[in-house]
């Protein structure tokens, strides 16, 4: 029986850069999954004939929200609901399947890169058909509705059960638990040469994957273990855990510790690599040197035609504003255009499907392509797999060549967590007040040849997104980008990103800190970092 129970609005349910997120405490009041559900359900496309795809990252709170959202699903009148066995399924892989099953869109549950458990993070993320996270259109009209909701419809039936396989039915509705593993790893022997990267293994190439006890543990194992027949061990912290086993499922140098101290010791693998909690981050590291994300994707476009998928090579790039600018010199050389987005995943949906674009990336580790809608870790891994056996050369020798052909474009973010969000807020609006004295302002050596608050008209349906960053451009090329987080759940985080670009290969060896030295002085200067939020070093610097 549908049941239609009463419900206050809450005012909080607006979703940040990617979904809604909140600490699992304050989704588990009564009610507050069920009305940010009912909100997705009321904007999104629904009907007899629509298929709903659900996953989740593995996380603590999943299977009861995944079971509510089922039951919410067929009180609502979709005519079918894929879901991932035990509710897992990767955000690329829940993007492929939407496209696959032509469904109207999916349900996403997972905080990222947070940490989970009881006392951690947990979130709810709705993709459109298109396989992409819902754009701000979307995202705001749920927002709106949440505010006025005043009931929701829900089954009385059980949800099935989630660790079978097959087809059962709730209300008029489908529920078909598939394999999460399957589709995404036959999609993935589409675009990649598994022939060439399994010869490069069974050669003596040595690899180490650190899932981080988040949902790309089976991925990982079926695909590098098993399909391309890497010894059982490569894939590290490899079962899914509730709570990602304490620790924080984010790949990079703080989180990602171990895997770098590995790949940096005597005993290191020829490749590393790790990814986060949902699947769509990736950290690439050669033995003896940790590719910088924003330098991965402009080394993935710069050599994509070597996989079998790519071959006929790339018609755009695009990468989120704050992402470095190494990836603009590849498009400039491959006479393609190059796109700046706002931060988020979301922005690239319409230039992917418009065939602008086929490569994607953020500094935050995130590279996709045209094959999803999402970004996705295991597919940046297998391209880089796929690059390395094909030129038999080692990551470090890959890294050197693509900076003595593009020159090096220094780089580094520096995080600033969990500060008053007050005084954030007054670093933000400071920064904006000054923007139009900044030009021709001189610091040190450094002279500012434009400031602006970075905003983004998307060329193919004209939306308008302001408020996207504070950028402080320097003559020469050297940048330095504020922003605030919008996926963090407690307080504000402050991001700051720093670059420089240096053609010189003699000078390409220099430690990013040191080569960026100048610029991070001048970026608590311009910003007032350490007076306003009292914090005199990042927490993290990626
Ligand atoms: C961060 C990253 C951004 C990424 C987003 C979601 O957002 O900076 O590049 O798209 O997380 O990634 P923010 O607003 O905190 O800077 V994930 O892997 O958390 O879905
Ligand atoms: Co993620």
């Amino acid at each position: 029986m549908i049941e239609t129970v009463a419900t206050k609005p809450f005012d909080d349910q607006k979703p940040g850069t990617s979904g809604l997120r909140k600490k699992v405490a304050h989704f588990s009041q009564p009610h507050y999954a069920e009305n940010f559900l009912q909100s997705i359900f009321d904007v999104a496309e629904r009907g007899p004939g629509a298929t709903l795809v659900i996953g989740g990252d593995g996380r603590y709170f999943n299977r009861p929200v995944i079971e509510k959202a089922i039951r919410m699903a067929a009180a609502n009148g979709f005519g079918r609901v894929v879901v991932g066995q035990n509710g897992l399924l990767s955000t690329p892989a829940a993007s492929h399947l939407i496209r696959q099953r032509k469904a109207a869109g999916g349900i996403v549950l997972s905080a990222s890169h947070n940490p989970g458990g009881p006392d951690g993070d947990f979130g709810i993320k709705y993709n459109i058909g298109n396989g992409g996270p819902a754009p701000e259109a979307i995202t705001e009209a749920t927002f709106k509705r949440s505010r006025t909701l005043q009931e929701y419809k829900i089954s009385d039936a059980p949800a099935p059960d989630l660790s079978v396989v097959g087809e059962t039915t709730i209300e008029a509705m489908v529920v078909e638990v598939v394999d999460p593993v399957a589709d995404y790893a036959e999609l993935m022997q589409t675009l990649f040469d598994f022939g060439k990267i399994r010869a490069l293994i069974a050669g003596g190439f040595t690899l180490s994957f650190d899932a981080m006890h988040a949902v790309t543990g089976p991925y990982a194992k079926t695909i590098l273990e098993g399909l391309l027949g890497a010894p059982e061990g490569t894939v590290v912290n490899g079962v899914p855990l509730e709570d990602f086993g304490g620790g924080h499922p984010d790949p990079n140098a703080v989180h990602a510790a171990e895997l770098i101290a590995r790949m940096m010791g005597p005993d290191a693998p020829d490749f590393g690599a790790a990814s986060d909690g949902d699947g769509d981050r990736n950290l690439i590291v050669g033995r003896g040197i940790v590719v910088s994300p924003s330098d991965s994707l402009a080394m993935l476009a710069a050599d994509i035609q070597r996989a079998p998928g790519y071959t006929q090579g790339i018609t755009g790039i695009a990468r989120s504003m704050p992402t470095s600018q190494a990836a603009d010199r590849v498009a400039a050389k491959r006479g393609v255009k190059l796109y700046e987005t706002p931060t988020g995943w979301k922005f690239f949906g319409n230039l992917l499907d418009a065939g602008m674009v086929t490569i994607c990336g953020e500094e935050s580790a995130g590279t996709g392509s045209d094959h999803v809608r999402e970004k996705d870790g295991l597919w940046a891994v297998l391209l880089w797999l796929n690059i390395l056996a094909d030129r038999k050369e080692s990551v470090k020798a890959v890294v050197e060549g693509h900076w003595q052909e593009f020159g090096r474009t220094y780089y580094q973010r520096h995080d600033y967590e969990e500060i008053d969000s007050k005084a954030a807020e007054g670093l933000m609006g400071s920064l904006r007040d000054r923007l139009a004295s900044m030009s021709g302002q001189r610091f040190g050596t450094l002279v500012v040849s434009e400031a602006d608050d970075f905003s983004y008209k998307d060329p193919i349906d004209g939306s308008i997104s302001t408020g996207q960053g504070v950028r402080i451009l320097f003559s020469g090329g050297a940048r330095i980008v504020f922003r605030l987080s919008g996926t963090g759940t407690k307080g504000a985080t402050l991001r700051v990103y720093i670059e420089r670009f240096e053609p010189d290969a003699a000078k390409h060896d220099i430690a990013p800190q040191e080569a960026l030295s100048e610029l991070i002085d001048t970026a608590d200067v311009i910003g007032e970092i350490t007076k306003r939020t009292g914090r005199s070093a990042p927490d993290v610097i990626t």
